[in-house]
């Protein structure tokens, strides 16, 4: 089934229907960037972003292409980009907002190692922006890995669509993701142990553990990549930690483009998120850039992290 069959086969409103075919061309876009056309996408842009960031070449390309995808739509009022210090107001009435960090990992993509997109949408409501993330209407990603991939969550389900690439259509492969409760993976970058809590130290030592036999309990696998990183987890079961550090004392990701939506789809898919005080979906945001400690992952996993901060 492709993506437009499946759009005309359930009844979400036309609108919504109408973002997702954007964001379904600007990723064809994108796909065909990175892996048709391959002329100048690597390196950096030798500009920085607004949280002083070394912006690559295809950070630019990406932002690009879907402003340009959602510039068309009547229904979108405004854009928040990671690359955009202010939000872009495309002067209309629209129902819906977008945040988006139009490509995430891109410090990975001189080294082959998939990137994504990824959007969360928004009733246009006089708190703009800054709404909680349990508010979204639809958080969707998009992966440029082995397969590319397109994945969304609407109305307390999510879905898998992954590219054909010879007629470049997306064919829903991933109906209904459902995350296993719990799982083996452990994804944290270990480079910053030594100034991380207390709890989260414990809970790295805890999935290092052997087992009575003396064989090891959770396998570590960290990209770099979130995008990457939490597809691969969803699918399979675990968590992903960036708890705040020495080096990024607020934490590194960012709550409105990036945790928000990657937590709506990982609650579409049964599993669970948190700023390791209340959940991400409940914070509410005090600036469009915001950063967070964010962990997300497998309800199980996600819980006994917690336990250990009320001990
Ligand atoms: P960029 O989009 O700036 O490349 O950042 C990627 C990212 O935000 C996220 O995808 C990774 O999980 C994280 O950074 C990796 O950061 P560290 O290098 O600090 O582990």
């Amino acid at each position: 089934m492709t993506l437009q069959q499946f759009l005309n086969s359930k009844n979400f409103n036309s609108e919504i229907n109408e973002i997702l075919l954007n964001i379904e061309s600007g990723s064809i876009k994108m796909y065909e960037k990175i892996n048709e056309e391959t002329d100048d996408i690597f390196g950096s842009s030798g500009q920085k972003n607004v949280q002083d960031e070394e912006v690559q070449k295809l950070d630019l390309i990406a932002n690009d292409i879907f402003i340009h995808a959602f510039n068309t739509n009547s229904n979108i009022a405004k854009i928040l980009s990671e690359e955009n210090e202010d939000i872009i107001d495309l002067k209309n009435n629209g129902k819906y907002l977008i945040a988006m960090d139009p490509l995430d990992g891109s410090s990975n993509i001189d080294v082959n190692i998939p990137v994504g997109s990824i959007f969360s949408i928004l009733k246009n409501t006089e708190d703009g922006f800054l709404q909680n993330g349990a508010n979204q209407k639809l958080a969707c990603y998009v992966i440029y890995g082995t397969t590319t991939m397109m994945v969304f969550a609407i109305n307390q389900a999510a879905y898998g669509f992954t590219l054909n690439t010879k007629n470049k259509q997306y064919v829903l492969t991933h109906p209904n993701i459902s995350t296993p409760n719990t799982g083996n993976i452990f994804s944290i970058n270990e480079g910053n142990f030594n100034s991380m809590e207390k709890e989260i130290i414990e809970f790295i030592n805890y999935c290092k553990e052997l087992n009575p036999d003396g064989k090891r309990t959770h396998t570590g696998r960290f990209i770099g990549s979130l995008v990457a990183d939490f597809h691969r987890n969803m699918l399979k079961g675990g968590i992903f930690i960036y708890p705040t550090t020495a080096d990024r004392p607020q934490g590194q990701l960012r709550l409105i483009y990036e945790c928000n939506p990657i937590a709506f789809i990982a609650k579409c898919s049964g599993g669970d998120s948190t700023n390791l005080t209340q959940n991400i979906l409940d914070v509410k945001p005090k600036n469009i850039h915001q950063r967070t400690a964010f962990v997300v992952g497998s309800k199980q996993m996600v819980n006994q992290l917690l336990s250990l901060y009320k001990v």
